[in-house]
């Protein structure tokens, strides 16, 4: 049944018993070292982690770590069933995006976000139990597991994206988001004319829209929308009284305020997706300041938090299993056929190392599905191979994939390098003086087309004396 709110949402997580609540964590490390080494050691599927009773605030005030890490928590949030392997979401997450009617949001005139209202000098960023998430971290999070709200000046349209905010002092944020991103380009086109740019900041807002605000959803194409279309219902949004927005009505806290051109503050180092703090290394970097004008927030709020680290981290599961199907969507509409699966690994930050299986059609097929791949929209951000393999290989085995890599592919013949693509901060193999572009490798770990009709058999039983076998010797040999 579709959820009302996050808090509608932890009720249901709790009776799929995936909610673990602890209580007395101290937001000054502890609860991030929790949320990492459960996400690295504990026993799948790793629960969602409530925090309550956070030393120096009252009880009541909580964080949420760990929202969407299951399968069952990425479904319950898409509203689909809940056990799936992970190419058989995968695939129906494909038809859902394929069929998706983005819905407008809902405008109305309350929500229960309004029920404490801070301005000016009541205004406290640290009355909210914002984490120091790893040990070499340069400040308190309030930003991680947010959406920030803004509007593109020159065409009008709004959008939803998830960027850290680091706090700054009582009514002072700042806010680190990479080239590329909608918010940065918005950002730039107020800055270059001189402008502050009007943001507002919500936590515990509605999974989906997290969800939504976190992905490569298209350039011009509000999240707002896409959450709408995928729920099949509006999100419900007020209009921020100060910047005049639009901001989720059943959130737990927004902020609204603007950045001024020019003003920077130190942000960071931030323990990042790819495991590193790749920015630059342990020293902060100026950023963008957010001033905060208003703040409203649900009485005992829940702030929810996200702490990327090393992976397998607490949100890998779900951004390599959705991104996988945001590029296969692409492949289709950019009209390569027969393409049976994708994979965006979790080793690889759900980023850096992808794999497409395709039934190989005609020659060069394999690389127009490894070069759109890697240059699509959900696939160009901080890629780096992209390995192409036959439809017989699941790309979420990474066993097999590492099998037909090392039987199918020859380096002079498969690898090719596509130079100076769009890469990051967060890219861990470039010196902090040299970020801005990387290259992509695309590999064909395919049998090469041209031998299609005289291939080497594998050397594996056939299904058929498999089921034999089986039905003679009982399936107790295997399980
Ligand atoms: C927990 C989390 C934190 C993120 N932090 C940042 C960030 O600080 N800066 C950034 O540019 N992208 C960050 N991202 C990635 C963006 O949210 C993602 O690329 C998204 O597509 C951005 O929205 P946009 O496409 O509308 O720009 C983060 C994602 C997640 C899940
Ligand atoms: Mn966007």
């Amino acid at each position: 049944m579709a959820y009302r709110d996050l808090r509608d949402w932890l009720t249901q997580v709790e009776e799929l018993g995936e909610l673990k609540r602890i209580q007395g964590a101290h937001w000054n490390l502890e609860m991030g070292a929790i949320c990492d080494i459960m996400f690295r050691e504990a026993p799948k599927p790793v629960p969602a982690i409530l925090f309550d009773d956070i030393p120096d605030y009252p009880s009541g005030y909580r964080a949420l770590f760990g929202q969407i890490g299951s399968m069952k928590r990425t479904a319950l949030t898409l509203g689909m069933p809940l056990d799936y392997s992970p190419m058989g979401f995968v695939k129906a997450m494909g038809e859902r995006i394929k069929n998706i009617k983005p819905i407008p949001p809902q405008v109305v005139g309350e929500g229960p976000v309004m029920e404490n209202i801070r301005y000016g000098d009541d205004i406290d960023l640290l009355e909210f139990p914002a984490p120091f998430h790893h040990e070499l971290d340069g400040g308190r999070y309030l930003g991680t597991a947010c959406v920030c709200i803004t509007r593109d000046p020159d065409e009008g349209w709004v959008n939803v994206g998830t960027y850290r905010a680091m706090v700054h002092d009582k009514n002072t944020l700042g806010i680190h988001i990479n080239p590329g991103k909608h918010g940065r380009i918005h950002r730039d086109k107020y800055f270059e004319r001189g402008k502050p740019l009007p943001i507002a900041i919500a936590m515990g807002v509605d999974p989906l829209l997290w969800l939504a605000s976190s992905l490569e959803v298209p350039w011009e194409m509000c999240e707002y929308d896409y959450a709408g279309g995928l729920r099949g219902e509006p999100m419900k949004v007020m209009t921020g009284e100060v910047i005049g927005l639009p901001i989720p009505s059943n959130a737990e806290i927004v902020i609204e305020g603007e950045c001024p051109p020019g003003e920077t503050v130190l942000e960071g180092p931030f323990g990042e997706w790819a495991g590193y703090y790749a920015n630059r290394g342990k020293l902060p970097v100026p950023e963008p300041i957010v001033r905060v004008k208003k703040v409203m927030y649900r009485t005992n709020p829940i702030l929810t938090c996200s702490n990327p680290s090393r992976p397998p981290h607490e949100h890998s599961f779900h951004r390599s299993a959705i991104r996988s199907a945001l590029i296969w969507d692409e492949l289709e509409k950019l009209g390569v056929p027969d393409v049976r699966g994708v994979w965006c690994h979790e080793a690889g930050g759900s980023r850096l190392l992808n794999v497409v299986s395709v039934k190989q059609r005609y020659p060069g097929h394999a690389k127009q599905a490894g070069v759109l791949a890697a240059q699509c929209h959900s696939g160009a951000y901080v890629g780096r191979y992209v390995i192409v393999v036959d439809e017989d290989i699941d790309p979420s085995n990474i066993y097999d994939v590492l099998w037909a890599l090392a039987t199918r592919s020859d380096p002079e013949r498969s690898i090719d390098i596509i130079r100076r693509c769009w890469s990051s901060s967060a890219d861990p193999a470039f010196h902090p003086d040299q970020k801005g572009f990387n290259s992509r490798a695309i590999i064909e770990a395919c049998r090469p087309y041209e031998w299609m009709g005289d291939l080497m058999p594998v050397a594996e039983t056939s299904p058929q004396l498999r089921q034999k076998i089986l039905d003679k010797f009982g399936r107790s040999i295997i399980e």
